[in-house]
Protein backbone atom coordinates (compact mmCIF):
# COMPACT_ATOMS: atom_id res chain seq x y z
CA UNK A 1 0.00 0.00 0.00
CA UNK A 2 2.86 2.52 0.85
CA UNK A 3 4.36 2.11 -2.08
CA UNK A 4 1.20 2.75 -4.04
CA UNK A 5 0.98 6.35 -2.51
CA UNK A 6 4.24 7.50 -3.31
CA UNK A 7 3.63 7.85 -6.96
CA UNK A 8 0.11 9.60 -6.01
CA UNK A 9 1.91 12.23 -3.90
CA UNK A 10 4.44 12.79 -6.72
CA UNK A 11 1.77 12.94 -9.02
CA UNK A 12 -0.08 15.78 -7.01
CA UNK A 13 3.43 17.67 -6.40
CA UNK A 14 3.37 18.14 -10.37
CA UNK A 15 -0.31 19.71 -10.55
CA UNK A 16 0.71 22.07 -7.92
CA UNK A 17 0.76 24.98 -10.56
CA UNK A 18 -2.54 24.34 -11.67
CA UNK A 19 -4.03 24.59 -7.93
CA UNK A 20 -2.70 28.27 -7.23
CA UNK A 21 -5.36 30.58 -7.53
CA UNK A 22 -5.28 33.18 -9.87
CA UNK A 23 -5.58 35.81 -7.75
CA UNK A 24 -2.30 34.55 -6.12
CA UNK A 25 -0.68 34.09 -9.49
CA UNK A 26 -1.53 37.65 -10.33
CA UNK A 27 -0.32 38.78 -7.79
CA UNK A 28 2.88 37.37 -7.47
CA UNK A 29 3.71 38.57 -11.17
CA UNK A 30 2.98 42.05 -10.54
CA UNK A 31 5.41 41.72 -7.65
CA UNK A 32 7.88 41.78 -10.46
CA UNK A 33 8.14 45.27 -11.45
CA UNK A 34 7.04 48.71 -9.76
CA UNK A 35 3.73 49.77 -9.52
CA UNK A 36 3.08 51.90 -12.06
CA UNK A 37 3.63 49.49 -14.43
CA UNK A 38 2.80 46.19 -12.86
CA UNK A 39 -1.04 47.90 -12.16
CA UNK A 40 -1.72 48.12 -15.62
CA UNK A 41 0.66 45.25 -17.23
CA UNK A 42 -0.52 42.37 -18.73
CA UNK A 43 -0.75 38.92 -16.54
CA UNK A 44 0.59 36.11 -18.66
CA UNK A 45 1.35 32.35 -17.51
CA UNK A 46 4.96 31.66 -19.55
CA UNK A 47 2.27 29.58 -22.11
CA UNK A 48 0.82 32.75 -22.80
CA UNK A 49 -2.55 32.09 -20.97
CA UNK A 50 -3.74 35.81 -20.12
CA UNK A 51 -4.87 36.31 -16.46
CA UNK A 52 -5.63 39.36 -16.59
CA UNK A 53 -5.86 41.94 -19.83
CA UNK A 54 -3.43 45.28 -19.56
CA UNK A 55 -2.12 47.92 -21.86
CA UNK A 56 -0.12 46.58 -24.90
CA UNK A 57 3.30 47.43 -23.28
CA UNK A 58 4.60 45.78 -20.08
CA UNK A 59 3.46 42.10 -19.74
CA UNK A 60 4.72 40.40 -16.02
CA UNK A 61 4.78 36.80 -15.39
CA UNK A 62 4.34 35.02 -12.08
CA UNK A 63 6.82 32.10 -12.86
CA UNK A 64 9.03 31.39 -15.81
CA UNK A 65 8.24 27.72 -17.96
CA UNK A 66 6.88 25.26 -15.88
CA UNK A 67 8.86 25.90 -12.58
CA UNK A 68 6.43 28.03 -9.98
CA UNK A 69 9.56 28.71 -7.95
CA UNK A 70 10.85 30.53 -10.49
CA UNK A 71 11.03 34.71 -9.22
CA UNK A 72 8.22 36.98 -11.41
CA UNK A 73 9.30 39.21 -14.19
CA UNK A 74 7.51 42.32 -15.79
CA UNK A 75 9.31 42.18 -19.57
CA UNK A 76 8.44 44.81 -22.05
CA UNK A 77 7.06 44.07 -25.56
CA UNK A 78 10.84 42.74 -26.91
CA UNK A 79 11.21 40.83 -23.57
CA UNK A 80 7.69 39.38 -23.87
CA UNK A 81 7.73 38.38 -27.59
CA UNK A 82 11.57 36.94 -27.06
CA UNK A 83 10.62 34.78 -24.49
CA UNK A 84 7.26 33.86 -25.44
CA UNK A 85 8.87 32.91 -28.76
CA UNK A 86 11.52 30.52 -27.48
CA UNK A 87 10.47 29.75 -23.89
CA UNK A 88 12.56 30.29 -21.07
CA UNK A 89 14.95 27.21 -21.94
CA UNK A 90 15.33 28.29 -25.51
CA UNK A 91 17.35 30.48 -28.14
CA UNK A 92 15.90 33.89 -27.29
CA UNK A 93 17.45 35.17 -30.66
CA UNK A 94 19.02 38.64 -29.29
CA UNK A 95 17.62 40.03 -32.20
CA UNK A 96 16.22 43.42 -30.57
CA UNK A 97 16.83 45.54 -27.39
CA UNK A 98 14.55 44.57 -24.76
CA UNK A 99 13.92 45.71 -21.10
CA UNK A 100 12.65 43.22 -17.77
CA UNK A 101 11.97 43.82 -14.09
CA UNK A 102 12.87 41.28 -11.86
CA UNK A 103 12.25 43.51 -8.14
CA UNK A 104 10.91 40.50 -6.31
CA UNK A 105 13.80 37.89 -6.65
CA UNK A 106 17.09 37.76 -4.00
CA UNK A 107 18.95 40.17 -6.04
CA UNK A 108 15.81 43.09 -7.12
CA UNK A 109 17.44 43.89 -10.76
CA UNK A 110 16.17 45.41 -14.46
CA UNK A 111 17.68 42.97 -17.24
CA UNK A 112 18.50 44.46 -20.80
CA UNK A 113 18.90 42.19 -23.72
CA UNK A 114 20.23 43.71 -26.72
CA UNK A 115 20.84 42.48 -29.95
CA UNK A 116 24.09 41.00 -31.97
CA UNK A 117 26.01 40.88 -28.47
CA UNK A 118 28.85 38.45 -29.02
CA UNK A 119 31.12 38.96 -26.82
CA UNK A 120 30.67 39.56 -23.08
CA UNK A 121 34.50 38.61 -21.89
CA UNK A 122 35.13 40.49 -18.40
CA UNK A 123 32.05 41.48 -17.59
CA UNK A 124 31.01 40.60 -13.97
CA UNK A 125 28.84 37.67 -13.85
CA UNK A 126 28.23 37.85 -9.57
CA UNK A 127 24.73 39.06 -8.81
CA UNK A 128 26.03 39.30 -5.11
CA UNK A 129 28.49 41.98 -5.51
CA UNK A 130 26.40 45.19 -6.50
CA UNK A 131 27.51 45.57 -10.14
CA UNK A 132 26.06 45.27 -13.07
CA UNK A 133 25.97 41.64 -14.27
CA UNK A 134 25.70 39.41 -17.45
CA UNK A 135 24.09 35.81 -17.98
CA UNK A 136 24.04 33.79 -21.05
CA UNK A 137 21.29 31.68 -19.80
CA UNK A 138 18.98 31.49 -21.11
CA UNK A 139 20.28 33.99 -23.30
CA UNK A 140 22.97 37.05 -23.67
CA UNK A 141 21.05 39.46 -21.51
CA UNK A 142 22.64 42.07 -18.45
CA UNK A 143 21.10 42.56 -15.20
CA UNK A 144 21.46 45.95 -13.58
CA UNK A 145 20.95 46.02 -9.81
CA UNK A 146 18.15 47.78 -7.83
CA UNK A 147 18.06 48.78 -4.63
CA UNK A 148 14.21 48.50 -2.91
CA UNK A 149 14.19 52.05 -1.18
CA UNK A 150 11.13 51.68 0.57
CA UNK A 151 12.33 48.62 2.19
CA UNK A 152 15.65 50.16 2.66
CA UNK A 153 13.89 52.99 4.37
CA UNK A 154 11.73 51.06 6.40
CA UNK A 155 15.21 48.94 8.00
CA UNK A 156 16.81 52.46 8.20
CA UNK A 157 13.92 54.07 10.07
CA UNK A 158 14.21 51.18 12.54
CA UNK A 159 17.76 50.93 12.99
CA UNK A 160 17.35 54.80 13.62
CA UNK A 161 14.30 54.36 16.24
CA UNK A 162 16.85 51.06 18.06
CA UNK A 163 19.72 54.02 18.27
CA UNK A 164 17.33 56.64 19.38
CA UNK A 165 15.73 54.05 22.08
CA UNK A 166 19.52 53.24 23.31
CU1 LIG B 1 16.91 38.34 -14.11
Amino acid sequence: MKKLLLPLVAGAFLICPAVLADEDLIAKAMSAGPEAIASKATIMLPDGTVLREGSDYWTCFPYFGTNVDTDPMCGDPTWTATMLAGGIDGDWGNSATGFSYMLAGGYPHLMVIVPELESYEGFNTDPGDGKTWVMSFPALHFMIPIEMEAEETEEEMATEADEADE
